[in-house]
């Protein structure tokens, strides 16, 4: 049988580990013949020990054929020991009254110690997903912490962007939403994100054809799928979790299988300078899986001129954030 994957989870005993470990143990993240071995990372907090130990418990229960063993650790050197992909999920929720800013400063010293350690302990192989806000300045953090891990191996989570943003042309459509194809987000994971209705198709026709309401592509489903995370909170009462693990489900198993010609996938990887984004920046763009570990940012796409205007805001805010975290990125 296959080696096992190794998988460090940062955040493990959090409400978005909760959802997301039984998804990837029972293999649905690197598929159905693929062991795995969970090394599950959480704060070293009394409580936070004892909530991991509980999850571990429930994994146990759940008897999956698939998991071959957890580390249970504090200790990130530890936790990122030899393992294949790195999910950072974990990181300090914005408090009340705290600015974007406030966030930012707060959360980006973890992201230099996970990516030293990264660095040191990981396999050569491993690749790097961040969900912990805010997601792309973290990640860009931790990429330039891991100095000898290649850039391309950090990337950031926009596929809750995205895959909620199919649900809403699929509605406004009123078709299943399996006829709704590369709908794409640009820029930052954030408000200032970028859903792209000219891409995207719904029935192999462009999305902006069959919804011929312009008005509500512009301004509705603009902001439904920006503050879709707000309006979570406040039904809930609590952060999106259960489509948050989804979304890194998604976005891991198709960064690992190949991406079908003509088809493409939101993922906040490095900028190369492609479509005016400055280089260096961590930022959404249309993704193509080679399958073998590799990708590329599929070229060409046309934007219009209200989309380019979105997206070099979204890029302003990404520079700004970087800005902020300078003195983090020696
Ligand atoms: P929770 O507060 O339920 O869980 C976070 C867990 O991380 C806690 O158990 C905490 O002890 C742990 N943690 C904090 N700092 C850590 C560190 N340095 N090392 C290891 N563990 C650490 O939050 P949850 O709802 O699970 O959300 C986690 C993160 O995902 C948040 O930063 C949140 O903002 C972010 N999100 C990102 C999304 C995206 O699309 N990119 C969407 C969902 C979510 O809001």
């Amino acid at each position: 049988s296959k080696t096992p994957i190794h998988v460090a989870v940062t955040g493990a005993a959090g409400q978005i580990g909760y959802a997301l470990l039984p998804r990837i143990a029972s293999g649905q993240m690197f598929g159905p013949d693929q062991p795995v071995v969970l090394r599950l990372i959480e704060i070293p907090h009394e409580k936070a020990m004892a909530a991991l130990k509980g999850v571990a418990m429930e994994l146990e229960d759940c008897a999956f054929p698939l998991l071959r063993d957890m580390v249970l650790t504090s200790d990130v050197n530890e936790g990122f020991r030899d393992a294949n992909w790195a999910l950072l999920v974990g990181a300090k929720p914005r408090g009340p009254g705290m600015e974007r800013g406030d966030l930012i400063k707060e959360n980006g010293p973890i992201f230099v110690g996970q990516g030293r350690a990264i660095n040191d302990h990981a396999s050569a192989d491993v690749r790097v997903a961040v969900v912990g806000n805010p997601c792309n300045t973290n990640a860009l953090i931790a990429m330039h912490a891991a100095k000898d891990v290649p850039n391309e191996r950090f990337t950031a989570m926009t596929r809750l962007d995205q895959n909620r943003a199919e649900a809403q042309l699929a509605q406004k459509a009123g078709v299943a939403v399996s006829e709704v194809h590369n709908m794409l987000i640009w820029g930052n994971h954030s408000a200032t994100q970028v859903p792209d209705f000219k891409n995207a198709t719904i029935g192999g026709k462009p999305a902006d054809e069959v919804i011929t309401d312009h008005e509500w592509l512009k301004n509705d489903f603009f902001s439904t799928v920006q503050k879709r995370g707000a309006a979570i909170i406040q039904a809930r009462g609590l952060s999106s979790a259960m489509s948050a693990a989804n979304g890194l489900i998604d976005h891991v198993h198709d960064l690992v299988n190949a991406t079908a010609d003509g088809s493409w996938r939101s993922v906040c990887v490095p900028s190369d300078g492609s479509y005016g984004v400055t280089e260096g920046l961590i930022s959404s763009f249309p993704v193509q899986s080679d399958g073998q570990g590799g990708y590329k940012i599929v070229q060409g796409l046309e934007l219009g001129d209200f989309l380019s205007g979105k997206l070099k805001a979204s890029v302003a805010e990404l520079e700004e954030e970087r800005e902020t975290v300078a003195d983090l990125l020696s």
